[in-house]
């Protein structure tokens, strides 16, 4: 009966189909779902830390003012994401533990440093930029809440996309100083953010199956290539350089050919061992210990009013 169940529900996945929290699902679909919406809800909540650090140094009350709504989405969407991933049943407080005690993955990319206030404007353009290009195509995902839960989100990260490509526009139209520390920031960036399209393909335990089942539409390598192309010709915007001497257009390709990726930084980075990893992990299990009062007393509310209703 298993494999009858599995082979329709198959069937409606190649049909488009989309699979919602009631219907019946392998058990690996399920776990595959909740191990990548988990990760992907936890990056977005690790993801406010870089550029939170920058918010008291922003340069104007504009540029404050966007970088606080950038980083107030960045919690909205980990909020959405977390919902999403609940109703494969697992909870939150479960999720929450599984980051704290480094079960759960986050993206590698939010374990780097921001170091000058041209990083902040690198992020919007390469980080947002490689998310918007992995998370349009999960918009089209096989399992509802999650697909839903990207339409909203890839709208608000073309915004952080563009403000962080006008923050760059900026320094680079300024002094020298202002110049070198855009391109400074790019160059440190760069590597980092065409890696979190994850490994290359033949590395990837997880994309054929992924694949199979329409949890992603696009392999890791097939992204990173379109993030590539597009980044080698906005950067001639900006009169800046991507950090790459094997960057070069392909005529017979149709697309950038690019220099090798250091995979040995990138499982580092996964592992535990990148330059922030313990300060990130640290910062959040701290904000959550002292929300403590905050669950308590909003459960005591809840039991209160439910009391009340009851009565
Ligand atoms: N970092 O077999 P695959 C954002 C892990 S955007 C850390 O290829 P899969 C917005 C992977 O989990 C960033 N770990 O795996 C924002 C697996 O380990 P596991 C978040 C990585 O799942 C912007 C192992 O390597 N976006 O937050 C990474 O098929 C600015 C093998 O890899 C998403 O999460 C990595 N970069 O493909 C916020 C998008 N790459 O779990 C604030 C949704 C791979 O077995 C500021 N996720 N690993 O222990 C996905 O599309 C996929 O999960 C991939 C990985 C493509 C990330």
């Amino acid at each position: 009966a298993t494999i009858n169940l599995e082979q329709q529900f198959q069937d409606r996945v190649d049909q488009d189909i989309r699979i919602e929290p009631k219907d019946w699902m392998p058990d690996k679909y399920r776990q595959t779902l909740i191990r990548q919406i988990s990760q992907h809800a936890h990056s977005e909540i690790v993801g406010m830390l870089p550029e939170g650090n920058w918010i008291t140094r922003a340069p104007s009350l504009r540029r404050k003012a966007t970088l606080i709504a950038k980083v107030q989405d960045e919690a909205g969407h980990g909020l959405y994401l977390y919902s999403a991933a609940e109703t494969l049943g697992i909870s939150r407080a479960e999720m929450i533990d599984q980051l704290h005690t480094g079960k759960a993955k986050y993206s590698s990319i939010f374990n780097y440093p921001t170091l000058t206030w041209a990083d902040i404007g690198t992020i919007g353009w390469l980080v947002d930029g490689a998310a918007i290009m992995n998370q349009v195509p999960l918009c089209r995902t096989s399992y509802g809440p999650y697909a839903r839960a990207m339409v909203r989100i890839c709208k608000e990260e073309s915004f952080h996309q563009r403000q962080g490509f006008e923050i760059l526009l900026t320094l680079s139209r300024g002094s020298e100083a202002q110049k070198a520390m855009c391109q400074d920031a790019i160059n440190r960036w760069w590597w980092p953010s065409i890696m979190m399209f994850g490994p290359a393909d033949d590395a990837s335990p997880h994309t054929a199956q992924s694949m199979k089942w329409k949890i992603k539409r696009f392999t890791n390598d097939e992204l990173r290539q379109k993030f590539v192309d597009i980044c080698a010709d906005q950067v001639k915007i900006l009169g800046m350089e991507l950090p790459d001497p094997e960057l070069k257009w392909n005529a017979e390709r149709g697309h950038y050919d690019f220099g090798k990726i250091n995979w040995e930084e990138f499982w580092q980075v996964i592992s535990g061992n990148g330059p922030c990893n313990k300060e990130r992990i640290a910062a959040r299990v701290k904000a959550h210990e002292e929300g403590a009062w905050v669950r308590e007393a909003a459960t005591a509310f809840a039991t209160k009013r439910a009391q009340k209703q009851s009565a």
